[in-house]
């Protein structure tokens, strides 16, 4: 009996404090949904679609704030969208998260319309048609357009959305699973398995994928495996980054993910330490985190929601620059091969983008340029040498050999270090 009372004891303790954590799941969950709500207002640049999905996907939501920021997406997003449409550019990525976001509001698709070559067409016209372009690319030349993360971000909006997607199509995904074509750079890419998992899913589920109904579900299992096996002794899968998304994934196709499995606890533990302060990052995280995943949009209704989601005004902190100074090498090894050495005093804390910034201001012979992202700034051009997406190479930035898992923008410098930046290949 004494026993039974302990054991009660013991399960009431963890339901409110999962797993021994500090701060409940809950406290946790709505402190990272003010954060991503947050993030609207200091958004620089265009409004992002990830953030409006996952706050749609939230248990709880500040309706007027949601409202106001589809609206920014339906003017600023989508003729960003129209003039990358117009120039024949490739965005089928973008088109997708476009697409998921507006479905998570439970607008209607069929309204939203993009004109090319004089020709007006639906958004999921426009998407079928970008995956048309993708896949007759793969076909030639082995790889999509843009890369197999944001052809599976279109192959699970149209399948999502409810439009049946092409049997071939499909096939291309497939195969690229089998053949392991998933690369993240030098490694494999987690973030592109997640994706492409809840993507073949929703293709599972809707039935019309009935040709080849083994290789998908050998593709489905195969991915399940890879996500499962890429789990680290911390718990996360891949990274702290790829780990939102393949608990996403493994939770659309059908794994447990309990409160207290490693990659959940995991998280919770990245969160509570701020490595999820990038909203994108908070994007993709929070929703697996609320044991969500981009899957149920599909059956998103919009109906009775909560409204109780207040931003409590804050105080503006002014950080000041640390008074101690750290010693930042830049080794910058061009195609050519002929490395050139910078270095440069910052004060420690600072981003790596601000310690290029300096040493740009220096008049060193050091130079560099960056394109916006949904991510943030991506470093693109460096001593007038452009490392170009449509060569299949770019800059990428390491630390005594190991790749930075952290864009310049978010990078801090905290001790002396060497960064290695060399245009690589991918
Ligand atoms: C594909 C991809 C790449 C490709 C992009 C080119 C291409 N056309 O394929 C390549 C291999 C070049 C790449 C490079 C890097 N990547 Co990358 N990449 C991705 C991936 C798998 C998909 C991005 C995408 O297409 N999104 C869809 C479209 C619609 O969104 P988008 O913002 O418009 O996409 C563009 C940007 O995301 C940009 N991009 C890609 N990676 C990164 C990383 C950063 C920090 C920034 C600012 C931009 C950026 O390229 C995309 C295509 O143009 C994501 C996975 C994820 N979870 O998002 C990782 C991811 C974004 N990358 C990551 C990282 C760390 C990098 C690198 C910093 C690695 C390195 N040490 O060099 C570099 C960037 C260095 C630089 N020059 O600034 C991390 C970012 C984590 C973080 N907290 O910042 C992610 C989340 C992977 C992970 N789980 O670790 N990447």
């Amino acid at each position: 009996m004494l026993s039974l009372v302990i054991i009660t004891g013991l399960l009431a303790f963890t339901s409110s404090k999962p797993c021994g954590t500090g701060e409940s799941h809950s406290e946790l969950l709505l402190s990272m949904n003010k954060n991503l709500l947050r993030s609207l207002e200091n958004q620089e640049g265009l409004p992002n679609p990830s953030v409006h999905l996952a706050l749609r996907l939230s248990d709880s939501h500040n309706l007027a704030k949601e409202a106001e920021h589809l609206n920014r997406l339906k003017s600023s997003l989508h003729d960003d969208i129209q003039s990358s449409l117009s120039s024949s550019q490739s965005v089928v990525g973008l088109l997708a998260l476009y697409t998921l976001a507006l479905k998570s509001s439970c607008h209607d698709l069929t309204t939203v319309t993009f004109t090319v070559s004089d020709k007006s067409e639906t958004l999921l016209t426009n998407l079928k048609n970008q995956m048309e372009r993708e896949k007759e690319h793969i076909a030639f030349s082995h790889r999509p357009l843009t890369n197999y993360y944001q052809y599976s971000l279109g192959v699970l909006a149209l399948c999502v959305s409810g439009v049946r997607v092409n049997s071939h199509v499909t096939n291309k995904l497939i195969k690229a699973v089998e053949h392991e074509h998933f690369k993240h750079g030098d490694t494999e890419s987690i973030d592109t398995y997640a994706v492409a998992g809840m993507a073949l899913q929703c293709v599972k589920d809707s039935g019309s994928h009935v040709q080849n109904a083994a290789e998908l579900e050998t593709a489905i299992t195969t991915i399940k495996q890879k996500l499962l096996a890429a789990r680290r002794p911390d718990g996360h899968i891949g990274n702290e980054f790829s780990t939102g998304l393949a608990v996403q994934a493994l939770l659309a196709m059908g794994n447990e993910v309990a409160d207290c499995a490693p990659s959940m606890k995991a998280m919770r533990t990245a969160a509570e330490n701020n490595i999820y302060h990038n909203p994108m990052s908070m994007s993709q995280t929070l929703p697996a985190l609320s044991k969500k995943s981009y899957l149920s949009v599909k059956n998103k209704a919009c109906l009775n929601e909560d409204d109780t989601l207040v931003l409590e005004p804050i105080d503006p902190v002014e950080v000041l620059p640390s008074q101690t100074k750290v010693a930042v090498t830049v080794e910058v090894v061009p195609s050519s091969g002929e490395a050139a050495v910078y270095s440069v005093n910052v004060p420690k804390s600072s981003s790596l983008l601000e310690a290029l910034t300096l040493l740009q201001e220096r008049n060193v012979g050091f130079t560099f340029q960056t394109e916006s992202s949904l991510w943030g700034p991506f470093l693109s051009v460096i001593n007038g040498e452009q490392a170009r997406q449509s060569d299949r190479r770019y800059w990428q930035t390491s630390s005594e050999g190991t790749a930075l898992s952290q864009g310049i923008g978010d990078f801090k410098i905290v001790a002396d270090q060497r960064i290695t930046i060399r245009n690589t290949s991918y």
